[in-house]
């Protein structure tokens, strides 16, 4: 039997946070921030405002620092201009009654010279390039090859994360959520493919998992427990990441993730050819509070899954792009508009924040 769909509408306390309903806005990269500053934008305000009925926003993948981005016009959190462009979007989404967490990101590997400072190459874990394409100036690029981190570079990436998270705070976030997922530079660390270091981050899983750890616990000096998520994407081979044995990799993760007392970890279910039968139960169940699903859910499969205790909340991409009034439609069980993929990645309100609200569709 279909499980009942009014529990996406049900209220619900991550931590000291309450949020009206189970509709998460999953986090998107949209490309355009300010080309020169990568400050968010006025129209930025406005995209995020009218999805404010989200019970979490989750931003678009912000980087740390100029090294952390690897596309053309993605937002950044380690300048003023760019504190000054958040600080506009909390606001307007506090103003519509809403929550909003940034997501906290560097790309490592997945990135190309032209957006490197000094034009150096990005860097990675190992230096092992990755088989996949970014988009800088307005086309798709090959990667650039990466340079290893030396050991004593670590400590400088983990004071930029605690330095975005203070950004954060100052811009008035209602949390962070670390980007652990999709092959960017945490999740080169966890995975034995991208990883091949032979100091005290590569080698065997509790190394691996060390600088995903260094991270947290640096974002915890800033935020709350309960105000810090972390997204992970174990079955996925996105960005060009493998693993042998994933179910022990994220599940002494997810692990160290629940000792840390964090309030959520963001599962991202993209499988990759060889995961098929990834059991993401199991991984949920290792962690005591709450956990939020993504990934080409519908409403029923959604309703569902908090049901039967494998999510308690869901994020829809896709979905909160094309819809700015999800919540409600879901509720109503109303039509949804369709994305359109040609206006995913830049240009300006065309696909972006036209976008019909149920009462004007
Ligand atoms: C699509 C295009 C560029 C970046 C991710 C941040 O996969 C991304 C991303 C997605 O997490």
């Amino acid at each position: 039997m279909a499980a009942d769909a009014s529990i996406l509408q049900s209220s619900y306390q991550l931590g000291s946070l309450t949020l009206p309903n189970r509709v998460i806005m999953a986090p998107m990269t949209r490309n355009r921030a300010d080309e020169e500053t990568m400050a968010p934008t006025d129209l930025m305000v406005e995209y995020y405002r009218q999805r404010a009925s989200a019970g979490l926003i989750i931003t678009e993948g912000t980087q740390i620092s100029q090294q952390g981005q690897g596309y053309q016009q993605t937002p950044g959190i380690y300048s003023e201009a760019q504190v000054e462009g958040w600080s506009k979007i909390t606001d307007a989404v506090h103003k519509a009654g809403g929550r909003i967490f940034a997501q906290l990101w560097h790309v490592g590997r997945v990135s190309h010279i032209t957006l490197q400072p000094g034009n150096n190459w990005p860097v990675a874990p190992s230096a092992l390039p990755a088989q996949t394409k970014t988009y800088v100036n307005n086309g798709f690029v090959t990667v650039s090859a990466p340079r290893a981190l030396q050991t004593e570079e670590i400590p400088g990436i983990v004071r930029d994360f605690l330095n975005a998270a203070e950004n954060a705070k100052r811009a008035g976030f209602d949390g962070v959520e670390l980007h652990g997922a999709n092959g960017y530079l945490i999740d080169q660390f966890l995975h034995d493919g991208t990883n091949h270091r032979h100091d005290a981050y590569g080698g065997p899983v509790e190394n691996r998992v060390r600088f995903a750890v260094e991270v947290t616990e640096a974002v915890l000096r800033v935020f709350e427990p309960s105000r810090v998520g972390f997204r992970i994407s174990p079955a996925s081979v996105t960005n060009d990441v493998r693993e042998r044995n994933p179910a022990e990799v994220f599940g002494y993760l997810v692990k160290c993730l629940d000792a840390l007392n964090i309030g959520y970890v963001h599962c991202n279910e993209m499988t990759g050819p060889d995961s098929g039968d990834f059991d993401f139960k199991a991984l949920r169940r290792l962690f005591r509070r709450t956990w939020i699903a993504n990934f080409g859910y519908t409403r029923d499969r959604a309703a569902q899954a908090i049901a039967e205790g494998d999510a308690d909340l869901v994020a829809f991409g896709k979905p909160f792009l094309a819809n700015p009034d999800l919540p409600m439609r879901l509720a109503r069980n109303a039509p949804l508009n369709t994305p359109e993929q040609a206006t995913f990645y830049g240009g300006a309100e065309k696909g972006y924040t036209d976008y019909p609200a149920l009462a004007e569709a």
